[in-house]
């Protein structure tokens, strides 16, 4: 057992408190320049610090945000008065999260499919995160849905890989947030995408067992069962909450501490509905609570109104706090189109 076992098993409760979800600000400086280019904002750290400054000082983001997670450029940047982005974090009554893979690469021998890497040295980078002040962290394993793929070997590596990341931060007391996203990207059906969600989850939580991962001391998270975003048969909100709790149901243990969804390519309004039909309608029987652990479904409206003009940062915040209230909604099966309007008012 860690020597950490009560704070992780702390920490991983307060991530997943009633009506507070994750926000990730994870994205490594390739895909923040992307989105950052997309908008045709100039991809420099100072404005990719001063991006991470607004929402991190966004008034009332600990009402509906639990923690962060920040790529390790953020985690040792300040604000322009030289206070550390982790305290600017803890002050406002959030817990810092830190994102220790370093990317999905090509996976040798398996054509179209990634394997995470990150291992090397990873208990002296989670010492280095701990001692900063960090006390979450995140691993992110890609599984492509496409003809002949998944293979079983892609899902074996990720879900290796995965645990030994985990038991390796619950070492160093960190919680670890254990990310296998199976993409949206191709014309899969919902029940193809249920298929290899059910495989993966299982596979992960094999090892993770086997690799001596306390769940009480985690966090999944898992993408949606949805099918994929050029399927022409697109299933309607119920349909996805219903496929996507059923596989959950079958695979994480009663005793991990949460469940928190990435968003993954869906629209902000999508996922936000996605996660309310599911606590609606399934919370009573699901064994861990069910929130958002959103990148995209949180910052995009704050990041296409900011643009990098320091006179838009207060719109923007306002933006950003309202996708973060809409999420705590739907976290409480609370979310409609309506109460998304009514928030946006408040
Ligand atoms: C799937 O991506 C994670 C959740 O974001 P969405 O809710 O937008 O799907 C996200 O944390 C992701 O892992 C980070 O953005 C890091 O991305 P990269 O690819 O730069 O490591």
């Amino acid at each position: 057992m860690s020597t950490h076992a009560q704070e992780l098993k702390t920490t991983a409760q307060a991530l997943v408190a009633k009506g507070k979800g994750i926000l990730a600000i994870d994205e490594s400086n390739g895909t923040c320049n992307q989105r950052f280019a997309n908008l045709s904002i100039p991809t420099t750290e100072e404005n990719r610090r001063s991006y991470r400054k607004l929402i991190l000082t966004t008034p009332q983001l600990s009402t509906y945000i639990s923690g962060p997670i920040l790529f390790d450029e953020t985690i040792r940047q300040t604000t322009r008065n030289g206070k550390p982005f982790v305290q600017v974090i803890t002050e406002a009554g959030m817990i810092p999260g830190i994102k220790v893979d370093t990317g999905a690469k090509d996976l040798a021998a398996h054509p179209r499919e990634k394997v995470t890497e990150g291992l090397d040295g990873l208990r002296d980078r989670i010492a280095e995160y701990y001692r900063m002040g960090a006390r979450f962290a995140k691993w992110r394993a890609v599984i492509t849905i496409g003809e002949g793929i998944p293979s079983q070997a892609c899902i074996d590596v990720n879900a290796h890989a995965l645990a030994r990341y985990a038991v390796l931060c619950q070492e160093g007391g960190l919680v670890p947030i254990v990310e296998p996203e199976v993409l949206i990207d191709g014309d899969h059906t919902l029940e193809r995408c249920y298929q290899v969600s059910d495989r993966t989850l299982h596979t992960v939580f094999a090892q993770l067992y086997a690799q001596g991962v306390a769940f009480d001391q985690m966090i999944l998270k898992p993408s949606m069962v949805i099918a994929g975003k050029d399927c022409p048969q697109q299933p309607s909100v119920d349909e996805v909450a219903d496929a996507t709790i059923r596989c959950l149901r079958k695979n994480p243990p009663a005793t991990v501490a949460g469940v928190a969804f990435l968003s993954g390519g869906q629209s902000a309004e999508q996922s936000a509905a996605h996660l309310s039909s599911m606590n609606a309608r399934y919370q009573s029987i699901c064994p861990w609570p069910v929130t958002f652990s959103y990148a995209r479904a949180i910052q995009q409206p704050a990041l296409e109104h900011w643009r990098g003009e320091g006179q838009r940062v207060a719109e923007a915040q306002q933006r950003l706090l309202h996708r973060a209230k809409c999420n705590s909604a739907a976290s409480l099966g609370d979310y409609s189109s309506e109460v998304e309007r009514e928030l946006a008012l408040v």
